[in-house]
Order: structure tokens, then sequence, then C-alpha cells
């Protein structure tokens, strides 16, 4: 692990010094490098690294960090979601509307019998979502899902999409002019989520013509 610390300001040079480093990792109080091999696993700890100048003015900054073995898995890991490919039905989801039924034609589900169609149109947008727990202590946590674009009409516009919120916060867009024909894979990353309930909210929206919908099946939240 090597990280070069720097500041700037007040009358260098500087004076450095952290805690909560991993064990045999260190600062050089000189330079502000952090250096060493970590041997203790640590997940998203605080690390504060103070800088002090020659007339005894001091600043601080801090960061989390999170470090395990290559092989690690964390003991509250796994999926997470419930009833991920909808085969439930409705179980463990909030609809706005119908989203969630067995579709047919080119609104099918991916695997199973039962998906979520997003209706992508300028009536408020179709809604789905679901509230989950990104386990604290996994280093990394990761949402995937299929998504298959439809264009009801036979004509794709720019103006259809699909947007991920968590809680009130936009974090993944989807555009349905760039999504192909077809399901495809979407990742989103929901590592620095960790200890948080999240709500996620998949919503559809675009304008009144060439109405589109947005098919979703076969979800995974998982922690490792
Ligand atoms: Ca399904
Ligand atoms: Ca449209």
């Amino acid at each position: 692990m090597i990280i070069q610390m720097t500041a700037k300001g007040g009358t260098a040079p500087y004076t450095w010094s952290a805690t909560g480093l991993p064990t045999d990792v260190t600062i050089n109080a000189t330079t502000g490098l952090i250096s060493g091999t970590p041997t203790q696993t640590l997940i998203n700890a605080t690390v504060t690294v103070s800088a002090k100048d020659t007339t005894g003015r001091s600043t601080q900054s801090r960061f989390e960090i999170t470090v395990v073995p290559p092989d690690w898995t964390c003991p509250s890991g796994g999926q997470k979601l419930v009833n991920p490919g909808f085969e439930s039905g409705g179980t463990g989801w909030w609809e706005n509307t119908d989203n969630i039924n067995r579709h047919t034609g080119a609104l099918a589900r991916r695997t199973g019998t039962w998906a979520a169609a997003l209706r992508a149109d300028s009536a408020g947008g179709a809604i789905i979502s679901q509230r989950a727990q990104v386990p604290r202590e996994c280093a990394w946590s990761t949402l995937t899902f299929w998504a298959k674009f439809v264009p009801l009409q036979g004509v794709t516009d720019d103006n259809d999409a699909m947007r991920l919120l968590l809680n009130d916060e936009p974090v993944f867009f989807l555009k349905g002019n760039t999504m192909g024909t077809g399901y495809r894979q979407y990742t989103v990353d929901l590592s620095r989520y960790a200890g948080q309930t999240v709500i996620l909210w998949f919503t559809g929206w675009g304008d009144y013509k060439n109405i589109s919908s947005i098919v979703l099946d076969d979800f995974a939240l998982n922690a490792r």
C-alpha cells in the first residue's frame, strides 16, 4: 500500500502523523508517504492524517480505507434482494402500477415466467422499488440486473430512459436508444453504501410519442 499525502499553505516543511492505519502500515513524518504491507483486515475504517507546519499550526484530513485478503468473503455477504427475478410476483417489491407481471411477446421475461416492464413515457413514469440492506462489513456490494428496451410503437427516439435512484439520489441512467436489442446485463457499484439501508427506485420516463418500455429481470445485490 502506497499513498502520498500532500498539503499546502502554512510554512513548510510539514510534519506528518496518522491514526487508524492498518497494522504494519506507517506514515513517514517527513515526506507524508504512507506505505507498508497491511496485516490487518479493515472494512470502511477511518484514517485521520495530520500535517503540522513549522509554526505549529496543523490541519487534518480523513478518509475511509478497506483492506481485505484476496480471497475475502464477508460473513454477512451473499445476495440481498427479495424475489430478484419476480418469480413470486410482486413479493418484496413496491410498484406504482401493474409493472410486474407475466409479460409475453416483446415484453417477455429473461428467465422464469415473470418480469417487470417500466413504461417510459410522459405520464409520470412507471416505478418499481425495493428496500435493501447493504452489509456494513462487506468490502464490495454490487447491483446487477438485465434490461431490454422495447419500442412499443416500433420507433426509437432520444427521449425514453430508465433511472435508478438510491433513496433520492440518481445513481444510474440508462437511455433507451443506447440499449440495443435483447437483454443486456448492467452493473452498479453500491460499495459506498455499506452499512446503509437503501431504497432502490427504478423509474421509466420519456416523452409522449414513440412510447417504449424497459423490461427488467434477474436482479442481484451481491455483497462480499
Ligand atoms: Ca423472471
Ligand atoms: Ca418516446
